[in-house]
């Protein structure tokens, strides 16, 4: 029995048909007004009736169906006060007797229900289970997709894309096959996603134009995404005024610049009227922003905001400002300070429908990096932290590496000490003052907390698989999971969407594809950090297209990503005693761990100090020691992953095809990973003369 009416509640039914459920009946809410007392749509669905087996319903104006009454008084006597509301995507969950109830106050609480229901498979239809509440703990859970409208970029049409081309546009406008965009967006829904920015932060001439006359086919895509919950957002130029609109200047303080940007803004409304709002990158690598016109971002963001504020839409602006033509040879500029150099004097100068979106660490996605101290120091500003799905720094989608434990991590972490609000507290709108998990896990959970919640670089296009590896999918799933629910074990994520994704196919043996899948996967993000760039210094990728090692590729160059590796030691000193004064941006305790050699945790000893070769770390080893041990480690552990690979394709426990393309990318991870370890370990060898003390084959 299916509850309510609307666009969702269709979708709902769309789902309930296709899972092959005998569909009892579809009672149609009762609005208010001249509408109410409409008859049941199909099927003779009477809510009185006592043999439905799953019972979807509103809350709200219509009398509830009997078993979804009596799951609605248990809720309130476990809940109390916490009874209500759900929100507009929260859904409560019981089974009492032979009837599985699922509530929701809005039409999203039953698809996100539905979708949890396709998690639980079976167990959600055996024994009783207590009302569970579920809400998400941050309302933007979103995507931003770096994707070109053209096919003729340096970058390709999707900027750091590994899985072929855009998923939304094709030749030239919106792919021609509606269907995989609406199944995207199903795709999307099931993760929990609820926001999708259409395209690339980097907006070039042809793109520009989707603001304005090219409208219509961001109205196309918003249109298939709707059924899912999905709203739709777009990158635009902060020059819009000038390449659009004609006008002299962008200068966020001219009237004639707010008048067209409101203009502008209202006429997107009118087409779309739940446009999610902008995103925007300015004053970065290039782009357009307000410095130009001496204006500080708050100026420039304010004034998007100003636009966006009658209809409710935001405006997520981009923390990631830096000098991207620094002087290799001045070490005083340091790229990791300019976000909090930048943003944390604006603090409490944004309107209410600013998000700041700050990229979890200080540098750009590195396999490892410290949390970015933006974090820290903005209290009266809405934060989205920003992932990075796609695998540009992580192995591009030819290597295996699962992030979910990466983004844990980062989500767990107390910028002010244990017992402060962890970043998921602060993306989900907790604020210093917030002391104590009770407070994180109330504002987490709080369906009114203003936080920016959870934005990630997409990594899907239109491969058949998705995502080029098909094992990518997993950082997707995970990325939607954590942002719905930050505490989740990633490794438990992993179940869920293995179970998702292979053991109802293929019967054979799914205990031993689980459990191949898990040794492959949950520590891979580990073994991509052992055999890459050591203990936190990141980059030594090859220029441009960054894949491969390259210890040297950007040392010279004005990009301000260094190593600074010479015969006697590697790393950069960011301390403030002696370096660039970076670890001073933390608050305590992590400026003075941070500051300290002796107590920053080894994994990040590079990222702020400059030490010998023969610093001895926590683990007990030397500092170049453990680069070999590393990366012969690393190395040997792809070769295992490949093994384990092997042992699914003998027993034929995966699709042929699937397991081709599986097979072809563990032989180039592997292939990569003996390129990075003998160029890493041979490079280091040979700048400090220091032997493995193992003596393993260094060339
Ligand atoms: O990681 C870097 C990428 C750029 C990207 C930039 C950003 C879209 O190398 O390709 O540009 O970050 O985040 O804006």
């Amino acid at each position: 029995l299916v509850h309510g009416a609307g666009t969702l509640v269709d979708t709902v039914l769309d789902e309930v048909a296709q899972a092959g459920v005998r569909h009892g009946g579809h009672l149609v809410h009762q609005e208010p007004g001249p509408a109410a007392e409409q008859p049941a749509v199909a099927g003779e669905a009477d809510p009185g009736a006592e043999a439905f087996d799953l019972v979807l319903a509103l809350r709200g104006t219509a009398p509830l169906p009997a078993q979804a009454a009596s799951v609605e008084v248990e809720f309130r006597q476990r809940y109390a006060e916490r009874a209500d509301p759900l929100g507009d995507e929260g859904f409560v969950l019981a089974r009492h007797g032979d009837t599985t109830v699922l509530l929701a106050d809005a039409p999203n609480g039953l698809l996100y229900g539905l979708f949890h229901l396709v998690r639980l498979g079976e167990s959600a239809f055996g024994a009783d289970r207590p009302v569970e509440r579920h809400r998400p703990a941050m309302r933007v859970r979103m995507l931003d997709h770096w994707d070109n409208v053209d096919v003729h970029h340096r970058m390709g049409q999707v900027e750091r894309g590994y899985a072929g081309g855009s998923i939304f546009w094709q030749d030239g406008g919106p792919r021609r096959d509606p269907a995989r965009v609406r199944a995207y967006g199903r795709l999307l829904a099931a993760c929990g996603v609820n926001a999708v920015a259409v395209n690339n932060v980097n907006v070039h001439a042809t793109e520009a134009r989707l603001l304005t006359d090219r409208l219509g086919d961001v109205a196309a895509i918003a249109e298939l995404l709707r059924p899912y919950g999905v709203r739709v957002f777009l990158s635009v130029s902060f020059a819009a005024p000038i390449v659009l609109g004609g006008l002299p200047s962008a200068d966020p303080l001219d009237e004639q610049v707010r008048a067209w940007w409101a203009g502008t803004t209202a006429q997107v409304y009118g087409t779309i009227p739940d446009f999610g709002g902008y995103v925007v990158k300015a004053d970065s690598e290039g782009q357009p922003g307000p410095f130009a016109y001496g204006r500080s971002h708050a100026d420039g963001a304010n004034v998007l905001a100003e636009a966006l504020a009658p209809y409710d839409g935001v405006v997520h602006w981009r923390a990631f400002v830096y000098n991207h033509r620094q002087d290799w040879r001045d070490r005083s500029t340091d790229r990791a300070r300019a976000a909090f150099d930048h943003f944390a004097p604006l603090d409490g100068q944004f309107r209410d429908n600013v998000i700041l979106q700050v990229k979890h660490g200080p540098m750009d996605f590195q396999v490892r990096e410290p949390v970015s101290p933006v974090i820290a120091a903005m209290p009266a500003t809405r934060l989205a932290v920003e992932f990075q799905v796609t695998q540009e720094y992580t192995g591009q989608q030819r290597h295996v590496c699962y992030l979910g434990p990466l983004w844990r991590e980062v989500l767990e972490f107390g910028p002010w000490g244990a017992g402060g609000p962890t970043v998921a507290a602060v993306a989900a709108g907790s604020t210093p003052g917030d002391a104590g998990p009770a407070a994180v896990a109330g504002a987490a959970g709080s369906a009114s907390a203003a936080g920016g919640g959870l934005v990630a670089v997409s990594n899907v296009g239109d491969d058949p698989f998705w995502t080029g590896h098909p094992l990518a999918q997993a950082n997707l799933y995970a990325f939607g999971r954590l942002a719905w629910a930050p505490e989740l074990d990633p490794s438990a994520i992993l179940d869920e969407w293995i179970d998702l994704t292979f053991v109802p196919s293929s019967t054979a043996d799914p205990e031993l594809l689980r459990r191949t899948l898990h040794e492959i996967m949950d520590d891979s993000w580990h073994t991509y950090e052992q055999y890459t760039a050591p203990l936190g210094v990141g980059f030594m990728v090859r220029p441009e297209h960054h894949y491969g090692p390259d210890v040297d590729g950007y040392e010279y160059t004005p990009w301000g990503t260094y190593h600074f590796a010479d015969r006697d030691g590697i790393g950069v000193d960011r301390t403030r005693k002696s370096g660039t004064g970076y670890a001073g941006q933390y608050p305590q305790p992590w400026s003075d761990v941070y500051e300290s050699p002796q107590r920053c945790p080894d994994e990040l000893l590079l990222f702020f100090h400059h030490v010998p070769y023969g610093h001895l770390l926590h683990s007990g080893s030397t500092v170049i020691q453990h680069i070999y041990d590393t990366h012969f480690a690393g190395a040997e552990r792809v070769a295992g992953m490949r093994q384990l690979w092997e042992r699914l394709s003998t027993a034929g426990l995966v699709d042929p095809e699937l397991d081709a393309r599986v097979r072809e990318r563990l032989d180039e991870q592997l292939r990569g990973a003996q390129e990075w370890r003998d160029q890493i370990n041979t490079y280091f060898f040979r700048k400090s003369g220091v032997p493995d003390a193992r003596g393993r084959r260094i060339h």
